[in-house]
C-alpha cells in the first residue's frame, strides 16, 4: 500500500505498530477533523466508528509529507468511505462541512465541557446533558450527588485543563522519585504515557514504579500516597490494589484494557511560586506499580499512544494468535507465556520490528 509522491512511493502498512509516527504531523488539517468525528463518535457511545476514524487519522499521520490531492490517497489503508469524504472536503473546501457542524453543536459542545470534569466519562455527561446540564453552573445547581472524583474534578476544573508542561511533569517526578526512595530504597521510577513519547506537554503525568526484588513493590502505591499524603502534595487520590492473576490456563483476561496493577489516580498540589496569591496549581498524576517480572509489559502497555497500544493487541491477536496485556504476552499456539525482560523482546516475540517510544505518536 503507497503513496505516490511524485515519482516516490512510500509504503504504508495497515496496523499502526507497523510504522513509525513521529510527532512531525503533515497533514493535522485531516488529522484534526477526522479526530473532532473520533471524539464525537466516543462521545455518542461508538466505539466502532470512534476506531475507524482513529486509524484513517493515523494513517496521515504516519505520511511524510502534505496530502494535497486526493490521488494520492490511492492504495493507503484504514481509510473508509466516510474519512475519504472528509478528506476530499477538506482538500476542496478547507473544512468539512461534517465536522464544522459537529463541533458547533450544542450536544458537543457541552458534552465536551462536562467530559473535560476529571472523573465524568462520556455515559454520564450524556445523561446530564439530556436533563437540560450544558455547563458547570448548571451541574452545581442541578442538585446531583457528585461522587469525590467529581468533586475534585469540578473544583480543580480550570487548573486540570491546562496543558501540564514537560517541566511540571519533571518538578513532579522528583517529588515523587524521593517519595518512592524513602518508602522503599532502590526502587526504579519512569514517566511513561506521552511525555515518554517526546510530548512537551500532556493531560497528565504517567509514572511507572517497580523494584528489582520481585515482591518488594507489593504495597508500595499506598505507602507513597501516604508520604505525599502526610506532605499535603495530594488534593485527590483512589488507590486500587493489584487484581492481576496468572490462571493456569491462558492470561487472565482483564475487562477492556484496564489492567490490574497496584495504582493511584490523583491530583497533585505543585508548588508554582510564579501563580500569585496561590503559589501552586492542581495536575492530574497517574501512579503505577509493576512487579520486575512484568516491567517491561507495563513500560510498552503505559507508553502509548492509546491507539498504538489498541494496535499492538490487535496485531498480536489477529496476526500471531497471541493475547497481549501490560503484564505480560502469551502465545495461544504453543500456550505459554513468552518471557521479556526489555520492550525489544516484546517487539521481536510478535514479530514487529522496534518502534522506540518517539515513534509511537500514532
Ligand atoms: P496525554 O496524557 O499527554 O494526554 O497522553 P497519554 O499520556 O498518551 O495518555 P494517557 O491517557 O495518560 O495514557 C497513557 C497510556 O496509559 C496510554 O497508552 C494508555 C495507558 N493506560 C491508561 N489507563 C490504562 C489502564 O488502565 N491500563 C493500561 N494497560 N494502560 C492504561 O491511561
Ligand atoms: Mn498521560
Ligand atoms: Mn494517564
Amino acid at each position: 500500500q503507497k503513496v505516490k509522491e511524485e515519482s516516490v512511493e512510500f509504503l504504508i502498512p495497515s496496523y499502526a505498530c507497523q510504522r513509525r509516527t513521529s510527532l512531525d504531523n503533515h497533514n493535522t488539517n485531516f488529522t484534526d477533523a477526522l479526530s473532532h468525528l473520533a471524539e464525537n463518535a466516543e462521545l455518542n457511545n461508538e466505539d466502532g466508528r470512534a476506531v475507524a476514524f482513529r486509524r484513517a487519522a493515523a494513517v496521515l499521520k504516519a505520511l511524510p509529507v502534505k496530502v494535497t490531492s486526493i490521488t494520492q490517497l490511492r492504495g493507503l489503508p484504514c481509510l473508509g468511505e466516510h474519512s475519504q469524504r472528509v478528506i476530499k472536503d477538506v482538500i476542496e473546501n478547507g473544512v468539512s462541512s461534517e465536522v464544522e457542524s459537529t463541533i458547533h453543536s450544542e450536544r458537543f459542545k457541552a458534552l465536551k465541557l462536562l467530559t473535560g470534569i476529571f472523573g465524568v466519562g462520556a455515559k454520564t455527561a450524556d445523561r446530564w446533558f439530556k436533563e437540560g446540564i450544558q455547563n458547570l453552573t448548571q451541574l452545581a445547581n442541578s442538585g446531583h450527588d457528585l461522587n469525590r472524583a467529581q468533586q475534585a474534578g469540578l473544583e480543580h476544573y480550570y487548573d486540570l485543563n491546562q496543558p501540564v508542561t514537560k517541566a511540571e511533569a519533571e518538578a513532579i517526578g522528583d517529588i515523587v522519585k524521593k517519595a518512592v526512595l524513602d518508602v522503599l530504597p532502590g526502587s526504579e521510577i519512569i514517566l511513561t504515557g506521552g511525555f515518554r513519547r517526546g510530548k512537551i506537554t500532556g493531560h497528565d503525568v504517567d509514572f511507572l514504579i517497580t523494584h528489582p526484588d520481585e515482591g518488594k513493590e507489593v504495597g508500595l502505591v499506598s505507602k507513597v500516597v501516604s508520604w505525599l499524603t502526610a506532605r499535603g502534595l495530594l488534593l485527590y487520590q483512589k488507590n486500587t490494589r493489584n487484581s492481576y492473576l496468572e490462571s493456569e490456563d491462558g492470561p487472565a483476561q482483564p475487562p477492556s484494557n484496564m489492567d490490574r496493577f497496584e495504582r493511584c489516580f490523583s491530583i497533585f498540589k505543585l508548588e508554582k511560586k510564579e501563580i500569585p496569591n496561590r503559589n501552586w496549581r492542581a495536575v492530574r498524576v497517574d501512579l503505577v506499580v509493576s512487579p520486575i517480572s512484568q516491567f517491561a509489559f507495563a513500560v510498552l502497555g503505559w507508553t502509548g499512544s492509546k491507539l498504538f497500544e489498541r494496535e499492538l493487541r490487535r496485531w498480536a491477536g489477529q496476526v500471531k494468535s497471541m493475547s497481549l496485556s501490560s503484564h505480560a504476552l502469551y502465545d495461544n499456539k504453543q500456550c505459554k507465556y513468552l518471557r521479556a525482560t526489555s520492550e525489544e523482546e516484546i517487539f521481536t516475540h510478535l514479530g514487529l520490528e522496534f518502534i522506540p517510544p518517539s515513534e509511537r505518536n500514532a
